[in-house]
């Protein structure tokens, strides 16, 4: 899942493509790379985001997921808002990234696709003080849960996420990837997103022997390694930036081994 951001403040690609053209032109260019799905959000859910108005967020998202689906592009919808899902499953968008896992009725009202991903508390206060007594545990738990609910509900494809960074220390992402078997284990499939973020950053900047940490576009190995990992766990899709190195080292894992590169 390449990851296409339609905002002036992400974290990684906030700003790169504000406008409609650009914007499309980048999602074509991650199918290129080897994305199955461009996941187009327009509110950034970055620590400290501000929320985004209704109106705003659907002048941002709609023109690009329409022209993406018109092309035969898979396109999921990275919201947390029912009116905006609604409004881009009917410009052709086929799964809904819900990064607050509160959508799962107006995914079965509208038939389509939900990724249910686990978050403590909202973007602009999540990562101020994260707290559990048992993070693999309540994470796993509280998806199977709603997931759950959601294939009661008619969901006709349920995925879950750990939410990787929403919510959670460094120490807690560091838990979660260690036990992403315990998610594959439930039988939903699993998404996981770890490409650039901040505790990458903290990581790479230790093994550089850095004080700090390495800067969002200089977090290509641990968003890597993070990837790789998931996918040998039996994660069944990564969502990242770098599509092309993720589908080479999808290809890997995967052994795709051709006649003419075998021999
Ligand atoms: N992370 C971000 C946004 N949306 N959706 C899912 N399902 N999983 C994630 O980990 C996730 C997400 C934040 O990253 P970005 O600012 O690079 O989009």
């Amino acid at each position: 899942m390449g990851v296409l951001n339609v905002t002036p403040d992400s974290f990684s690609d906030g700003g790169r493509f504000t406008g409609p053209d650009d914007a499309v032109a980048q999602g074509h260019a991650l199918v290129a790379d080897g994305a199955d799905w461009v996941d187009v959000g327009g509110e950034s859910t970055r620590p400290g985001a501000e929320p985004v108005d209704e109106a705003e967020e659907l002048r941002r998202v709609l023109p690009v997921v329409e022209a993406l689906a018109a092309a035969g592009i898979r396109v999921s919808i990275d919201t947390r808002k029912a009116a905006v899902a609604r409004a881009a499953v009917g410009a052709g968008a086929t799964l809904l990234n819900d990064v607050g896992a509160q959508l799962g009725d107006v995914a079965a009202e509208l038939g389509v696709a939900w990724a249910a991903m686990h978050a403590q508390g909202d973007p602009a206060t999540m990562q101020l003080s994260p707290s559990y007594a048992d993070v693999v545990a309540e994470v796993r738990d509280e998806l199977v849960e709603r997931a759950t609910r959601a294939q009661a509900a008619g969901v006709p494809e349920v995925w879950i996420d750990p939410g990787i960074g929403f919510g959670k220390t460094a120490a807690h992402n560091l838990a979660l990837l260690a036990h992403l078997d315990e998610l594959v284990a439930t039988g939903f499939p699993v998404l996981v997103g770890s490409s650039r973020k901040a505790f990458l950053g903290q990581l790479l900047g230790a093994s550089d022997g850095a004080t700090g940490p390495v800067g969002t576009d200089d977090r290509l190995e641990g968003s890597l390694a993070t990837a790789t990992w998931a996918m040998a766990c039996g994660v069944a899709m990564v969502r990242v930036h770098d599509v092309r190195a993720a589908r080479h080292a999808a290809s890997v894992v995967a052994g795709e081994i051709t006649m003419s590169s075998a021999a």
